[in-house]
């Protein structure tokens, strides 16, 4: 066994690798780049190199650099992690010329799985089962029209050298043929530099259905079972999930068994994904082989009992597998989400900015968790703490959240509630979206394919809806409180003494106060409260109830509203008021009254970013008298341009930012003075 091994990933992935190791004993070397300097992964690992700088290409990208920092710490072997240079089958074989241990795949299976074509040739002398179509090499117009007429349509043409959806194209009929495959080519080629494509049956209403497989250098290959991973957006995974649901055993046997003869056929050793596609009617056909550990492993070490990551390092080091087929079963259900800093009301865009709160349903499920001979209800693979920045440079996952249950329906149950114990601030998440989607009826009825998420549109965007009495109350509650605490603190009394607390506020405040808060829609929320012997009497928009708090633990506050009892949470960022409360996150921006005091009336204001990304052009100057409408800034995001443009006629005081700069979500690009 290694005593060292390196870690050439970042992320929730290098503290996934890294935690198994330390509990193998094996030591680690952490990499990181400059962005990374105080990381978790760089925290947890014994270790830690800096490779180079932000961008990955010049840093976890750089597989000589890692080569030499592993040779230099003594690591035996290098763990890839998933993505950057995991499926690199010249890292592979550079690990390997050194003497160090790739665990991972040899180089040969990578290669033999890279172009789609070819490992859809070799997969049909296997026996493994492909939708029908045509994947050879013949790529002369005529001959693939015919091909298309013979699958019969609708047809959907494919670049071999793609993945993940690009360079595809749906042909509904044979006039549409010509067309499309120039248009199909045309981006294969800009996409990819190489112009092949293949043509399937265009399956309609798909399902994901993955194989788990692992071998070793001793001649077994097993299968750890399926993944079902329909739920994807734009070909990003969502929600995953272990096992598929309606999976009978005979299908799982003949799917596990094609997956184990796909990678027999390519000589695989380690940890693999045989991708299938899925008709509604269970049928199914090998789409590609994923040669790495995938994002969503943990649902399969969930209901497996098994730790992946254990059994990578052990085959890597020459052992035989841990378990033989007829020794793995299925226990439970799992299902896991991918936390993400984006945007779902600005089209996911990634939200870049600090961790300034987080809260884990972990900790408030502790209890749930380490019950002997049972897994824990409720996993989280983080690379971020609080306090830790989402920077742009990086994939934006936050977290996985993966949830067990003894069955589908306990494990949503659990997904559910651990989602709405999810609490973060400071940047855009998707967890109310996540939320949203598991309590829909599509998933909870296992109504899955590939199409579920637009199919669902209304029901997972739903419009902006108004901030609960109940959350508006909390922030009240939570603003006045605090203000008394320091009022308190500021007169000097002491906090434990009720008179110098009843002072405090009475000699500050008025007797009855309202509040303006306005939501992130802009719209106003104007609560009076008036002060009471032991509360207040709570006025808003025609409702009259008495309020009162009941119990206070820090940001944690009961409160009772009318005949009701609340409870939430209510971080403060500034005057952004956080309300986490009933599974929701609501926020109030207070206006306070006293915060503006003493600046002028000045008309004006700052153009922010709308979203995170990259200033490409900056069109006016200092000083510049603009009408409304011109454009003042374009910034790039997601490879889509962006004008900010001027919303009155005025004048430019001041541009924050140059032609190359990354900006923030929200960042001030330039102040603007509107003209009198
Ligand atoms: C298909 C298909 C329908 N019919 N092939 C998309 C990514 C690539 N890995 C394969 N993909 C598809 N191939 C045939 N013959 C539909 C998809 C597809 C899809 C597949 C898996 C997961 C999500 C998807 C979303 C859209 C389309």
């Amino acid at each position: 066994m290694f005593k060292k091994i390196l870690i050439a990933n970042r992320g929730e992935i290098a503290c996934r690798v890294a935690a198994t190791a330390r509990r193998l004993g094996i030591k680690t070397v952490a990499v990181y780049s400059e962005a990374d300097a105080n990381a978790k992964h760089v925290a947890v690992c014994d270790e830690a190199v800096n490779i180079g700088p932000a961008a990955a290409k010049e840093s976890y990208l750089c597989g000589d650099k890692l080569i030499a920092v592993a040779l230099a710490t003594g690591a035996e072997a290098i763990h890839p992690g998933y993505g950057f240079l995991s499926e690199n089958a010249e890292f592979a074989d550079a690990c390997a010329e050194v003497g160090l241990a790739f665990i991972g795949p040899p180089a040969s299976a990578m290669r033999a799985m890279g172009s789609k074509s070819a490992a859809k040739q070799l997969m049909e002398k296997a026996n493994v089962p492909l939708v029908p179509g045509y994947h050879g090499d013949n790529q002369d117009a005529g001959f693939l029209q015919e091909q298309a007429d013979r699958i019969g349509y609708p047809v959907l043409l494919k670049a071999s050298a793609g993945g993940g959806g690009k360079g595809m194209r749906v042909i509904e009929s044979s006039e549409a043929f010509k067309d499309a495959l120039a248009s199909c080519k045309r981006e294969a080629i800009s996409s990819f530099g190489d112009d092949k494509v293949l043509a399937e049956k265009y399956l309609l209403r798909p399902r994901h259905i993955e194989i788990q497989v692992f071998a070793d250098t001793h001649g077994n290959c097993i299968y750890l079972f399926e993944r079902d991973c329909s739920v994807q957006r734009r070909h990003q995974k969502v929600l995953e999930e272990a096992p598929a649901p309606g999976m009978s055993d005979e299908r799982r046997k003949a799917m596990g068994e094609a997956a184990v003869a796909a990678a027999k056929a390519v000589g695989y050793v380690g940890a693999g994904t045989v991708e299938f596609i899925a008709n509604q009617d269970g049928s199914f056909y090998f789409m590609e082989m994923n040669t790495r550990l995938q994002v969503e492993h943990p649902v399969t070490e969930m209901i497996t009992g098994t730790d992946l990551v254990e059994w990578q390092i052990r085959v890597a080091a020459g052992e035989a597998l841990p378990k033989q087929q007829s020794e793995l079963t299925i226990n439970g259900h799992a299902i896991e989400a991918r936390i993400y800093a984006e945007n779902p009301e600005k089209g996911f865009l990634p939200s870049i900015g600090t961790l300034r709160h987080l809260e884990t349903p972990a900790a408030v499920n502790f209890e749930l968790g380490g019950v002997p001979g049972h897994p824990s209800a409720i996993r989280i693979d983080s690379g971020v703490r609080q306090g830790d920045a989402i920077s742009p440079f990086y994939d934006p996952m936050i977290a996985k959240l993966i949830v067990w249950g003894a069955d589908r329906k306990q494990a949503l149950a659990r997904m559910a509630q651990a989602l709405a114990q999810y609490q973060i601030v400071g940047l855009a998440t998707n967890i109310a979206f996540l939320k949203r989607l598991v309590e829909g009826d599509a998933f909870a009825t296992a109504d899955l394919d590939t199409g579920l998420i637009e199919r669902n549109h209304e029901a997972l965007f739903p419009p902006a809806r108004s901030v609960p009495v109940a959350a508006i109350a909390l922030a009240a509650v939570s603003l006045i409180e605090e203000e008394k605490d320091q009022s308190a603190a500021q007169s000097g009394a002491n906090k434990g003494d009720p008179w110098g607390q009843a002072l405090g506020w009475r000699m500050n405040f008025h007797y009855a106060r309202k509040l303006a808060f306005s939501d992130e829609h802009g719209k106003q929320y104007a609560p009076m409260l008036t002060y009471l012997p032991h509360g207040w009497h709570f006025e808003i928009k025609g409702l009259e109830v008495d309020l009162s708090l009941f119990r206070q633990d820090g940001v944690d506050l009961s409160i009772k509203l009318g005949e009701t009892s609340v409870h939430g949470t209510v971080r403060r960022d500034g005057d952004a008021f956080h309300v986490f409360t009933g599974g929701g996150h609501f926020v109030l921006d207070y206006n306070d009254p006293m915060a503006h005091a003493g600046e002028s009336e000045a008309e004006g204001g700052r153009l922010t970013a709308p979203m995170p990304g990259k200033v490409v052009a900056v069109l006016a100057e200092k000083g510049a008298q603009v009408k409304k409408g011109d454009a003042l800034v374009i910034m790039e995001a997601m490879k889509m341009e962006h004008t900010i443009s001027a919303p009155h006629d005025g004048v430019v005081e001041e541009i924050l930012y140059a032609v190359g700069d990354q900006v923030a979500d929200g960042a001030p690009l330039l102040a603007f003075k509107t003209a009198a």
